[in-house]
């Protein structure tokens, strides 16, 4: 396979140097599966597991390799198994805050989950029928404005909802500059629109939750039905998982598609400045509160509580993104301190009052 189509370029290829003195070969991961890592390298595909050294030396999840990282590996003798010896570092990566934080009530280190790396666009796929919420839509951008991959809006089954247009502008109203495709799987209705992504080399991912169809653009895509669709009489929105694993796949018209079960906890990571891009109405009506540091909570001259009194500004927006926000200071504050610690000073805080 040519390293190019699989997306290498300069900058891994700068990255890779010191890797290729100690002979080591490039290789992209497509699948994970447990221990075993499936890789696309330029002899084909390769199984491969990871060496002791990445797994001592890791100290959180985000350490371990992602579906799409390029990683650096040595083939053993007979060459069927290879050992990843090393992670190249990621031009994108798509996180969240791990899953499961409740149990841990003393208060664990938090922990990035890495769901994809390396990927050039993110869309977010909605359905015009049941799936249909903005402040979903504005939780997924700020993780997509934090990867460094550029999101897209994809709204689909339009074949369900004649009446697309409201839709988009409501869309439009929370996601400024964010192209939005409305698209039907079904009919085939703006899937063409999906070629100027995935020009040679490009990967794409589809996020969004179970039942919106990621699996059946896909399909569409591939002109074949290689992804599980969920039957139609399934339940659909009630939750269960049609696809329930992460993969890059190549799509032959060009470029490299991944398809993802559908998120059920959409967790933030990051920080506050990925807000910006999300919630850039709001910062830019902000530039006119009194003071520069003005949390528009209460402060006196406030212009975004202004503009809420005159109708400028939907309440329900701002609460999403004080809500968002709030989530991105309590992460800040636990990736420093354990949540117990946390709390006590809060309460501490509270009665000082
Ligand atoms: N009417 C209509 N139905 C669609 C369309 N796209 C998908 N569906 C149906 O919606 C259901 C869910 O589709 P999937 O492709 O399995 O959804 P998914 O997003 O991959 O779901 P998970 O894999 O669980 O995350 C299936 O019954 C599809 O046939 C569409 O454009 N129009
Ligand atoms: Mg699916
Ligand atoms: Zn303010």
């Amino acid at each position: 396979m040519d390293l190019k189509i699989l997306g290498w370029n300069s900058f891994f290829a700068e990255n890779f140097v010191a890797f290729e003195e100690n002979c080591l070969h490039p290789a992209r991961i497509f699948l994970i599966q447990k221990d075993t890592y499936w890789l696309f390298t330029e002899r084909g595909e390769l199984k491969a597991k990871l060496a002791g050294k990445i797994h001592y030396e890791a100290k959180s999840k985000g350490d371990f390799p992602a579906v799409g990282d390029w990683v650096a590996i040595s083939t053993g003798s007979d060459s069927s198994l290879a050992v990843i010896q090393s992670i190249l570092p990621r031009l994108s990566s798509f996180s969240r805050k791990a899953a499961g934080g409740r149990k841990r009530k003393s208060g664990g280190a938090v922990a990035e989950q890495v769901i994809a790396a390396n990927i050039d666009t993110i869309f977010v796929v909605a359905g015009l029928d049941w799936d249909f919420n903005l402040r979903r839509l504005e939780r997924y951008l700020t993780l997509i404005y934090n990867s460094g991959a550029d999101p897209v809006i994809v709204l689909n089954k339009a074949d369900l909802c004649p009446e697309s247009d409201e839709k988009v502008t409501q869309v439009e109203s929370v996601a400024f500059g964010v192209p939005i495709h409305v698209v039907s799987a079904k009919t085939g209705q703006g899937l063409d629109e999906f070629a100027g992504y995935l020009q040679g080399g490009k990967t794409v991912a589809l996020v969004g939750s179970s039942g919106v169809g990621k699996s059946s653009i896909i399909n569409g895509l591939l002109g074949e039905e290689r992804q599980e669709v969920k039957p139609l009489r399934g339940s659909v929105g009630k939750g269960i998982h049609t696809t329930t694993r992460r993969e890059l796949i190549f799509v032959p018209t060009g470029g490299i598609i991944m398809d993802n079960p559908g998120m059920r906890e959409i967790q933030l990571w990051g920080g506050e400045e990925d807000l910006e891009g999300t919630f850039r109405d709001i910062e830019e009506i902000a530039l006119q509160c009194r003071f520069n540091d003005c949390r528009h909570e209460s402060e006196p001259d406030c212009a975004v509580l202004a503009a809420i009194e005159n109708n400028a500004l939907d309440p329900a927006r701002y609460n999403s993104y004080l809500k968002l926000k709030r989530e991105l200071w309590y992460l800040e504050e636990r990736k420093r301190k354990p949540a117990g610690r946390i709390e006590k000073e809060k309460w501490e805080r509270y009665f000082k009052k």
